[in-house]
């Protein structure tokens, strides 16, 4: 109800959570709202860089930091700037990483620690990207994700391609985790609200 809506994004390497970042600042745009993005995924320069094209292209402000810097000090500065300009909104990625990987787990559990120190609810959101064509392993990550940051949604991202993402049912039934949104394309236009309807009619139709 006051001050920005803080949204984590996380996720395995490559199941789409920058691109679908991009998707949520567009459609949060649309709908008139101002959204500052944080660039916590300092492990690669390209990410930054990738992250920063999206910012400008939808005009959109973002924060970010050197290579190799504490991804958690750019989250509190991405929050910090979003209090500063009054803006509705607040995405901040993060790098991928194997949900097996204990210290990389402990980091992003500190990223979500440190998004709470000036706002006390924040993170908001903590949305578990899955690429649709990940079969039983998606149990593993949504466990082992919300077990290091509390998941609130998943969004199932590449569900334009053959991949019918089955797994979500199995994630949704053993954690109550549901699926927010579905990603299907890759360009800022291409994310939808999640309709369990049309995505168990795409499920049992013939291809
Ligand atoms: N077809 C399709 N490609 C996607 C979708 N979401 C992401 N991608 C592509 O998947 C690749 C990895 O996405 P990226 O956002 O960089 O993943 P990240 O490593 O999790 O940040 C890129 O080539 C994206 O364009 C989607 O919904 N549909
Ligand atoms: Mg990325």
């Amino acid at each position: 109800s006051q001050g920005p809506t803080v949204i984590m994004v996380c996720g395995v390497n490559g199941c789409g959570k920058t691109t679908t970042i991009a998707k949520l600042a567009y459609m949060f745009q649309s709908q008139g709202k101002k959204v500052v993005l944080g660039a916590a995924d300092t492990f690669r320069a390209a990410a930054v860089e990738q992250l920063s094209i999206w910012a400008q292209r939808l005009g959109v402000d973002i924060v970010t930091g050197p290579q190799g810097s504490d991804p958690a000090a750019v989250g509190h500065r991405a929050v910090a700037r979003a209090i500063e300009m009054h803006a509705d909104v607040c995405i901040v990625d993060t790098a991928g990483r194997l949900q097996t990987h204990q210290n990389l787990m402990r980091e992003l559990s500190k990223i979500h620690r440190v998004l709470g120190k000036q706002i006390p609810e924040a993170p908001h959101e903590v949305l578990l990207v899955l690429d649709a064509t990940t079969g039983q392993n998606g149990i593993s990550q949504a466990k082992h994700f919300s077990e290091a940051v509390k998941c609130t949604g998943l969004v199932l991202a590449k569900l334009d391609g053959t991949a019918k993402g089955g797994v979500v049912v199995a994630i949704r039934q053993q954690m109550g985790l549901p699926v927010k949104f579905v990603g299907v394309g890759e360009k800022p236009e291409d994310l939808l609200p999640f309709d369990a309807d049309s995505f168990v009619d795409a499920m049992f139709a013939e291809s």
